[in-house]
């Protein structure tokens, strides 16, 4: 087991132990029924803290061979695949906000003109299920740099055409398998999988890698995300 798989094993196991303490505590107060709630997000809060201060920017996630990659692919999203948004990749504009320097927005053909990194990585979903693919981008840690982004700012946050929304914290950010991906097994991303752009990044859980990215922001005000808010814990390292 790499330090890496031992980490996250221990993560998950804090996170069970603090969900199975529960039924032997008080905190399920029948007059207070936002107890436990308010519990569990301390909790996840404290399991984001933990995370962040194991998170070692150098270590990569695990890579694989050509003849692993998941095919077909696997879709997920919060609708089904025939509502997946369809972005004119001719007008598309990457907007840029919070704490840049040069926010004038990207155009696809200036995201394709910049040097790009390809990985063979696996995708995990909270939902319990796996995907090996081939994803080609732009490394966000260059791009931030780039644009003058304040690469001292706690987060970066995503938009994405569909309304979905997610962010992630800056050592992430830089690590340097995060990417812009514009290609998928060596093509243009196709629009339920994220098109024209989404973020790929093999140190997350599913849920932070998102699709059809339009706008991306740097800050340090907590942006949560779709599913975060809704209890998926923030940090989500795989
Ligand atoms: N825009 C957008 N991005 C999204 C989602 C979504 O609903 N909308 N779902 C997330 C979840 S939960 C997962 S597991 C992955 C699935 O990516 P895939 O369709 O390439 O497998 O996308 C993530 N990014
Ligand atoms: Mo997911």
């Amino acid at each position: 087991m790499t330090n890496f798989n031992r980490r996250s094993m221990l993560f998950r196991a804090l996170a069970l132990g603090a969900v199975s303490t529960l039924p032997a505590c008080d905190y399920e107060d029948p007059n207070n029924p936002d107890l436990a709630d308010k519990f569990l997000h301390a909790m996840s809060a404290w399991n984001d803290r933990v995370q962040a201060a194991l998170f070692n920017p150098h270590t990569l996630a695990p890579t694989f061979r050509p003849d692993q990659i998941t095919n077909p692919p696997r879709f997920n999203a919060f609708y089904d695949i025939s509502q997946a948004p369809v972005v004119d990749p001719a007008s598309f504009k990457l907007e840029l906000g919070g704490q840049i320097q040069d926010k004038p927005p990207w155009t696809l053909a200036a995201l394709n003109a910049l040097p790009q990194t390809a990985q063979i990585t696996r995708m995990t979903c909270v939902e319990g299920w796996r995907v090996i693919g081939e994803w080609e981008g732009v490394p966000l840690g260059d791009f931030l740099r780039r644009i003058g982004a304040d690469t001292t700012c706690k987060y970066v946050s995503f938009k994405c055409a569909d309304g979905y929304y997610s962010s992630i914290d800056m050592p992430s950010a830089l690590h340097p398998q995060t990417i812009l991906a514009l290609k998928f097994l060596q093509q243009p991303l196709t629009p339920p999988f994220g098109a024209p752009i989404r973020l790929r990044i093999p140190t997350k859980l599913g849920h932070k890698n998102s699709k059809s990215v339009v706008q991306i922001a740097v800050t340090n005000i907590y942006p949560g995300g779709y599913w975060e808010d809704q209890g998926y814990n923030w940090f989500s390292g795989s």
